[in-house]
């Protein structure tokens, strides 16, 4: 059965494992973090075949992140690199103040080129998944999210973008009009409130109904406003949608983004209608939340009744 096919980078995650300054850390765990990868690995946990392609360095951390998406059932295109493996290091200095820097400049990951993409591949696939992190990363990793794109399209297999605007990576100025362009290119699009007020160069105060609308005004079909804790918005072929997040302990907010697209693309592969994708979309974000890591507590399939049910779309 067509999957989903996933391009980008992927780095080795230090995470410091106590609440503080980083040099009062005594503990610290070595995972992997990286968007699309996320939503790949989220993808396969619901039970969806699901491939990603990118970059990685001959070194310990490239090996790792390898066997890791490998374990989770992803198929992983890996082209080797002499660049090394991108890492990041993220530490709580309090509560809710979580930081991450990137070392990534150069990295095997930023080296992306389109020739990475095996031919038939993107083709095939039940629907291509790309991030605007992509496009932020070099000239060469932006031509291979449009040349997947281009090559999607061509083929009648439907885009889905996810805006992910990193401001360490590009300015607002910088990347407004890739992340415009991209975004018109998409079938489902993905973007927080700021994110589709960037792409708009709408002001604050629209309402996110009126950003999920603009959004699919530039073309997709389908437009998710994630709203974190207030829940989503989406307008789905004319129609919007309204969904309240599900109560959850939040432990780590990253890489609910992507839990929650991972949720809605795994729905959409199997065919489900939009409050059935919201419903898994909002379910799989709560579940990552919960959980330290940005993919650690992606749900499996078996996982999400519990949650789900707690909530039902309002129309
Ligand atoms: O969405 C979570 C991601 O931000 C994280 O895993 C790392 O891809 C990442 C990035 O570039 O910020």
């Amino acid at each position: 059965t067509p999957g989903l096919v996933t391009l980008g980078e992927t780095m080795g995650l230090v995470t410091a494992g106590e609440i503080g300054s980083l040099e009062y850390a005594r503990t610290f765990t070595y995972g992997i973090g990286g968007a699309e990868s996320n939503v790949a690995i989220g993808v396969s946990r619901l039970g969806a075949p699901a491939t990603w392609i990118g970059r990685l360095g001959a070194d310990a951390t490239g090996d790792m992140i390898e066997r890791r998406l490998r374990y989770e059932g992803v198929a992983a295109l890996v082209v080797r690199d002499r660049a090394f493996t991108g890492l990041m290091v993220k530490h709580r200095r309090f509560g809710s103040a979580l930081s991450v820097d990137y070392h990534r400049a150069g990295s095997a990951g930023s080296r992306l080129s389109p020739e990475d993409l095996p031919q038939g591949c993107v083709e095939t696939a039940g629907v291509l998944h790309v991030t605007g992190v992509t496009t932020a990363l070099s000239a060469s990793a932006c031509d291979t999210v449009f040349c997947a794109v281009d090559r999607a399209r061509a083929a009648g297999v439907p885009v889905s973008v996810d805006v992910n605007y990193r401001s360490k990576l590009w300015s607002p100025e910088a990347a407004g009009p890739t992340l415009r362009r991209l975004v018109a290119l998409a079938d489902v699009v993905f973007a927080g409130v700021e994110e589709a007020q960037l792409v708009l160069g709408a002001g604050a105060g629209s309402t996110a109904e009126a950003l999920a609308q603009g959004l699919s005004a530039l073309g997709p079909a389908q437009a998710v406003v994630k709203d974190g804790a207030r829940g989503c918005t989406a307008s789905v072929d004319g129609v919007a949608h309204r969904l309240p997040a599900l109560p959850a302990e939040v432990v780590d907010p990253v890489g609910a983004g992507d839990a929650f697209v991972a949720g809605y693309l795994a729905e959409l592969l199997a065919g489900r209608p939009a409050p059935e994708r919201l419903r898994t979309a909002v379910a799989a974000g709560a579940y990552a939340v919960s959980v330290p890591g940005d993919c650690e507590g992606l749900p499996r399939r078996t996982e999400l009744a519990a949650l789900a049910s707690a909530s039902d779309v309002m129309r």
